[in-house]
């Protein structure tokens, strides 16, 4: 199974807790706060990697979850920060919020990473809370904890050239010739079933070339492997478009030639405008007079100036080449995709959630008390008498009582239940 787009569920590793201690030691009975602070939690980065062009490594594992952050200790000692997690993607990977469908990340360039997710920040140990009329807070806060996203990736391939045509033109064959790729090459159609890549090196240049499964008529209708694979020919900047000028399979190079920039035209008209080289391939397969009087048709009727070669005899390749590059050189790179920016690592601080659940019975929740109540141990008095007096200050009873909160009405907040007074 060949793999270009894939769910993945990522989360971010969630901070550690402080610690609420206090120095003891022989000589000191009742030290000072001691509790150190949690540590943060690992980013999920995700990176362009030239190591891989398929989203394979993706088709069993789904999850991935960056370490959390070490709790503070006792000393002051702070807990340690969890592991970042680096997934490697193939270069030409577009990261895509799994909700919105937003694209969150085009990684183009290689080895360019993109912080996906931040980990959840550490808990402040009790010697954060330690005043002048408080010595000795028995609280800390806990780490933030972190939410599970989705992401889609999906994999548009970042190369120079396109190799387009019919299946069986010699596609694969002529990658194999002019590149370090060894894709499989078969005299049936549809021998190639995904995009392969490869380099080319052109004197102290390169460039990359992909090859992808062949084109029919009614390819946009879904004939023989459809347009799904002309994504990846979506980015290049040169289409050399292969006709087997041999016409041994029975077909005609000229309507060949014509369905497939009719495919290509279906698909997307950005594509269609992308420069051509056209070449006749298979020239070995023709006596020098029927290749010169099929040539000569072929140009007239496509108004086309093509290049022959064979890859088999080594024809014309190293001519082929330098024409790809002479090309190349005139057409500049394309940009990465326009992403509108949107933050997706959104840390929801500010939600607030409130129910009336019975006559006499009210639930508040989300961000805001999430984020609150990490500040607070509500069995300590000190501590959550801070915690009713944030309720009030920041307007939650008053929102409390317009969805008809009285005196002695029950709130649930978390695990908690007080009974209200004004
Ligand atoms: N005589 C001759 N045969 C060739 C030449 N190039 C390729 N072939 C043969 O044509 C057949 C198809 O070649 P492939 O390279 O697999 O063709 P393809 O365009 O990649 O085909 P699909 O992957 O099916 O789309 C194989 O049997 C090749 O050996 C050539 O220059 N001369
Ligand atoms: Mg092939």
């Amino acid at each position: 199974m060949y793999l270009d787009r894939v769910k993945i569920t990522i989360k971010a590793g969630d901070g550690g807790s402080g610690c609420a201690s206090f120095h003891r030691s022989k000589m000191t009975m009742n030290g000072g706060p001691d509790g150190g602070d949690g540590g943060k939690g690992g980013d999920i980065i995700f990176k362009a990697s030239p190591h891989f062009s398929t989203l394979q490594s993706f088709q069993f594992k789904k999850k991935f979850v960056a370490g959390n952050g070490g709790n503070g200790m006792k000393k002051f000692k702070c807990g340690a920060d969890g592991q970042d997690l680096i997934i490697d993607v193939p270069l030409g990977t577009v990261i895509y919020d799994a909700e919105s469908e937003k694209v969150i990340a085009d990684l183009t360039e290689e080895n360019q990473t993109f912080v996906a997710l931040s980990g959840g920040v550490g808990g402040k140990g009790n010697t954060h809370f330690a005043t002048s009329t408080r010595q000795a807070p028995k609280f800390c806060q806990t780490g933030e904890i972190t939410k599970e996203r989705q992401v889609i990736l999906e994999l548009k391939t970042i190369a120079d050239v396109g190799l387009i045509g019919y299946p069986n033109a010699g596609k694969s064959t002529l990658l194999s010739v002019i590149s370090n790729a060894r894709p499989k090459i078969a005299n049936y159609q549809f021998t190639t079933l995904y995009p392969n890549l490869g380099v080319v090196n052109y004197y102290e240049h390169s460039f990359v070339v992909a090859d992808i499964p062949g084109l029919i008529e009614g390819a946009s209708e879904g004939a023989g492997l459809g347009h799904y694979f002309l994504k990846h020919v979506e980015r290049v900047r040169l289409l050399v478009h292969l006709v087997d000028i041999s016409e041994r399979e029975g077909r005609s190079a000229v309507d060949d030639y014509f369905t497939i920039n009719r495919e290509l035209e279906k698909y997307s008209d950005k594509l269609a405008k992308v420069k051509q080289i056209v070449v006749l391939s298979k020239c070995d397969s023709l006596t020098k007079e029927e290749l010169i009087k099929k040539v000569k048709e072929f140009e007239i009727k496509t108004k086309t100036k093509t290049i022959q070669i064979s890859s088999v005899a080594n024809y014309n390749i190293d001519y082929l080449k330098t024409q790809i590059w002479e090309q190349l050189k005139l057409i500049e790179k394309p940009k990465p995709l326009d992403i509108e920016l949107y933050d997706f690592d959104i840390k929801d601080k500010t939600s607030l959630d409130i129910k009336k659940i019975s006559s006499n019975e009210f639930e508040v929740s989300g961000g805001y008390i999430e984020n609150l109540s990490r500040g607070v141990v509500l069995s300590d008095y000190v501590s959550f008498s801070y915690f009713q007096k944030r309720l009030k200050e920041d307007g939650v009873i008053e929102k409390l009582k317009e969805k008809g909160l009285k005196n002695g009405d029950l709130v649930h907040i978390k695990d908690i239940t007080f009974e209200y007074f004004d």
